[in-house]
C-alpha cells in the first residue's frame, strides 16, 4: 500500500510504502529511505515517528540510509587522484558526518517499484552534491523475506571516482522498554577501532580483549563496575573488506531473551552506537519518548573515515565498477 506521507516545505511530496510477510510489516518512507516502523509479531522494534515534521525537526537518522558517505570525514576533506576536495561542514563546525547536511537520508528518493513484499528505490546524486565529485546512481531494494528478515540491498554506479559507503541507520529496541540497556548483544567482531575526541578513529585496529567493547560471547549495554563512563560509538572490525554474501555480524536479544534479532551483512565494519546521547522532543511510535539508550544502531558499512586512511581498505567507486551491499536483519 502506497500513500502520502506529508509535503516538504519545498513542495516535495513524501510517500509511505506499507509492506507485509508472514509476521513482519514494516513501512517504508521515500524520504531518505527511511525504515519508519518495523514490527514483529504485532510489536514494534525500531524507533520512528508518526509525522514527518518530526522526522524534519527531531531526528537523529531515524531508520534512514546515510550517505553517500556514512559516519565521520575527519575535517571534511578528502584528497582523491591528487585532487583535494572540501566536502559540506555538518559536525562539530569542521567535520562531516553521514554525507553532509543534505545527505541522501534527507533526500526524497524515487519510488521505482512496489509489492506487497518489496519496495525498489532510486537516489541520483549530482556531481558536487554535498561537496563530492561525479554524479552517482543508487538503487536500494528493502525485501521482507519469507523466513523473518528484513534485507537491504543496494547497488550504486559513479560516472567519476568518488567515496561511496551507505549505511542502514534503524534503531532497534525488541521489547518496547525505555532502554535497551539489558538487551544482549554479540557481536562478530576480535577487534575495532578507538576514535579521538571528535568520534573519529584514530588509524589504530585494537583487540577488543578483556575490553568493554569484547561482544563476541555477549553482554548487556549496561555498564559494569568500573565502565560509567564507556561511551558505544565505534566501528566494530567484522572483515578487512566487503565479501560477495551475506556473513554473520551481530545478534540482539531482548531482556527476556524472548526476541532476537541477527545482523548478517556483506560489510566489513559494524558502527555499535548505543544513542547515549539523545533525548528526543518529540514522541515517537505509539506516543513513547525516546531518552538516552531508547534505541541502538547497529549500522553495517566499510570502516569510518577510509578516505583519509591508506590502513583502511578504500571506499572508492570508480566508473567501471558497481558498489553492492546486502545487510540483513532477522528475527526470531
Ligand atoms: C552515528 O556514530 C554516529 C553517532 O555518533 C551519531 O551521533 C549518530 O549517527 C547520529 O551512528
Amino acid at each position: 500500500m502506497i500513500r502520502e506521507f506529508g509535503v516538504l516545505p519545498d513542495g516535495e511530496v513524501v510517500h509511505e510504502i506499507s509492506l507485509r510477510k508472514g509476521t513482519l510489516q514494516a513501512s517504508v518512507l521515500t524520504l531518505g529511505a527511511i525504515i519508519r516502523d518495523l514490527k514483529v509479531d504485532g510489536q514494534t522494534v525500531v524507533l520512528g515517528f508518526e509525522d514527518l515534521q518530526s522526522y524534519l525537526d527531531h531526528s537523529p537518522y531515524f531508520g534512514a540510509v546515510a550517505g553517500r558517505c556514512a559516519n565521520r570525514i575527519a575535517g571534511a576533506r578528502m584528497t582523491i587522484d591528487g585532487q583535494e576536495h572540501q566536502l559540506d561542514v555538518n559536525e562539530r563546525g569542521r567535520h562531516q558526518l553521514h554525507g553532509g547536511a543534505r545527505g541522501f537520508s534527507r533526500r526524497v528518493w524515487q519510488l521505482e517499484q512496489s509489492d506487497k513484499a518489496s519496495v525498489l528505490l532510486k537516489l541520483v546524486s549530482e556531481d558536487g552534491d554535498m561537496g563530492y565529485p561525479g554524479r552517482v546512481e543508487v538503487l536500494l531494494r528493502y525485501t521482507l523475506t519469507g523466513t523473518g528478515a528484513l534485507r537491504m540491498k543496494i547497488t550504486a554506479t559513479a560516472d567519476r571516482t568518488t567515496p561511496v559507503n551507505l549505511t542502514q541507520h534503524s534503531y532497534f529496541n525488541l521489547d518496547g522498554s525505555a532502554t535497551i540497556l539489558d538487551h544482549t548483544l554479540e557481536i562478530a567482531a576480535d577487534s575495532y577501532l578507538p576514535v579521538d575526541e571528535d568520534l573519529i578513529p584514530t588509524g589504530e585496529v585494537r583487540k577488543v580483549a578483556w575490553t568493554p567493547y569484547d561482544f563476541q560471547d555477549g553482554r548487556k549495554l549496561r555498564r559494569r563496575a568500573g565502565e560509567e563512563t564507556v561511551v558505544f560509538d565505534h566501528n566494530f572490525c567484522l572483515s578487512d573488506a566487503p565479501r560477495e554474501s551475506v556473513e554473520f555480524a551481530a545478534a540482539l536479544e531482548d531482556a527476556a531473551g524472548d526476541r532476537r534479532m541477527e545482523v548478517w551483512t556483506t560489510e566489513p565494519g559494524l558502527q555499535l552506537f548505543d544513542a547515549g546521547g539523545i533525548d528526543v522532543q518529540a514522541p515517537g511510535l505509539e506516543g513513547k519518548r525516546y531518552g538516552p539508550h531508547a534505541g541502538l544502531c547497529l549500522e553495517a558499512q566499510r570502516w569510518p573515515d577510509s578516505v583519509n586512511r591508506d590502513g583502511f581498505t578504500s571506499v572508492l567507486l570508480r566508473p567501471s565498477e558497481t558498489y553492492s551491499h546486502v545487510t540483513e536483519f532477522r528475527f526470531s
